[in-house]
């Protein structure tokens, strides 16, 4: 299903014109609006007329995150205060949130970007949608919640949290969509579980549509099997517009990338060079149709690869496989390079285990040390002590393999790591405090 179809099957021809004019109107804007990026442009010898082509946009300097704090709060913003009619932003991890503003027409926008992604999985105005996102500065439910009122669903906007009235209302309410980041639908599929609720009978849902945060195979699998849903992976980002710019279609192939409003680049991410479509690399994004906040190739430091293979669904937008982790998530642990997903990828192949994990990184002495906490499915495990054994040798074999150090696994009860309401934060590192 289609909700601009003109536009998202357009031919990668007549794609690529509309980008390139998109892109010019883009830089000229950027230029004559934003003193950050006159300075930026002046200082690499580029003025918006010397963009003649989709090729020249690697002359353009890109913009990293330290750019958008330093700009803190208005300093990237291309239009007068009075056109501006909302004001979002991302929970930085220290400090100050990052702040993005929208004119009427970018909130607009936005609403079609993100009702296209939200129609291409089933959502109709026949659904009743509970958006269990934190309302507030997080972009994830404002721009799930403006969508889902232009398709025209019964929209519900529980926020996040209070879990056990969060599955009441959507018992009593008969939602059929649950909007949320995959790590709470899942905390809220235990806890159904635990009510003994039926997925079909007490609850309704048919479709998840998640995001915030990975949605790895494993968990989509989980959340289909508990809840009997379509669990589909939704990416975005506050700076480029929030939910939206990205999102799987009904073969769930990738998550096709919105290419009329955004131009997706792969780039080495310590040269920074551009790389052929089909390797992995950091994402670089350039929104194409921005007027309070245009941005010129944003380093999302999210890992990933393109392919522009065509897909079933019809759409010609590339897909972007599901991160494969954050160039700044990357934990270097006595020298070996570390992703919080590969604990993911060997824990899917343990049905003993479930989804949760918690990674402790710390340091004695010299040496760093890796603890993995891993949540069994079965309680009745830790009393037979040779299975409990043999099952952690198997899976220290097996992250010994797929890591490249030795990590020390800790298996533990069912229902005892932390859950999450809002993004799920699955690494300690606590080697700073080590080190005083
Ligand atoms: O998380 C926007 C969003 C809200 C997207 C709701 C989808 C649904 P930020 O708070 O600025 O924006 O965080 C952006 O979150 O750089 C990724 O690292 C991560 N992220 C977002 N979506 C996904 C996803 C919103 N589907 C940062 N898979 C990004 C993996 C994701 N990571």
């Amino acid at each position: 299903m289609f909700w601009q179809k003109s536009m998202e099957t357009m031919d990668r021809e007549a794609l690529r014109a509309l980008q390139l004019k998109r892109l010019q109107w883009t830089v000229k804007r950027c230029y004559e609006n934003v003193p950050f990026y006159r300075k930026r442009l002046d200082e690499a010898g580029i003025a918006p007329a010397d963009i003649r082509s989709l090729e020249d946009l690697k002359y353009i300097p890109m913009t990293d995150k330290c750019d958008v704090r330093d700009q803190y709060p208005y300093g990237l913003f291309a239009c007068p205060m009075k056109d501006i009619v909302r004001i979002q932003g991302s929970s930085g991890t220290t400090g100050k949130p990052t702040i993005v503003g929208y004119t009427r027409n970018d909130l607009n926008t936005w609403t079609d970007l993100v009702a296209r992604l939200l129609t291409a999985v089933g959502v109709t105005s026949e659904d009743v949608a509970q958006v269990a996102f934190g309302y507030g500065l997080f972009t994830g439910a404002h721009g799930l919640h403006q969508a889902l009122d232009r398709i025209g669903c019964a929209v519900i906007p529980v926020s996040s949290g209070n879990t056990q009235r969060q599955i009441m209302l959507m018992q009593d309410l008969g939602a059929t969509v649950l909007i949320a980041t995959p790590s709470y639908a899942l905390y809220l599929a235990e806890n159904m579980e635990k009510m003994g609720l039926k997925m079909g009978e007490d609850i309704k849902l048919r479709i998840g549509c998640f995001g915030g945060e990975a949605t790895s195979d494993m968990m989509r699998d989980e959340l289909h099997r508990r809840m009997g849903i379509l669990a589909t992976d939704n990416y975005g980002m506050s700076e480029l517009i929030g939910p939206g710019v990205a999102g799987e279609c009904v073969y769930q192939q990738g998550m096709h990338i919105q290419e009329d409003c955004f131009i997706a680049e792969i780039v080495d991410p310590n040269t920074l060079e551009p790389l052929p479509v089909g390797e992995v690399g950091e994402l670089v994004v350039t929104p194409l149709f921005k007027e309070a906040m245009p941005i010129l190739r944003y380093r999302t430091h999210d890992i990933t690869r393109l392919d522009d293979t065509p897909c079933a669904c019809g759409r010609t937008f590339v897909r972007m496989d599901k991160l494969h982790g954050r160039s700044d998530d990357m934990l270097v642990i006595r020298g070996v390079n570390v992703f919080p997903g590969q604990v993911e990828t060997v824990i899917a192949k343990f049905p003993e285990i479930g989804p949760n994990y918690e990674i402790d990184v710390t340091r004695d002495g010299m040496l760093d040390k890796m603890e993995i906490r891993l949540e069994l499915t079965d309680a009745s495990l830790l009393e037979k002590y040779a299975l409990l054994e043999n099952l952690e040798r198997r899976l220290s074999a097996q992250m010994h393999a797929i890591l490249g150090l030795d990590a020390k696994i800790r298996l533990v009860e069912p229902f005892t790591l932390k859950r999450f309401e809002g993004k799920a934060r699955r690494v300690n590192d606590m080697r700073n405090i080590y080190k005083k």
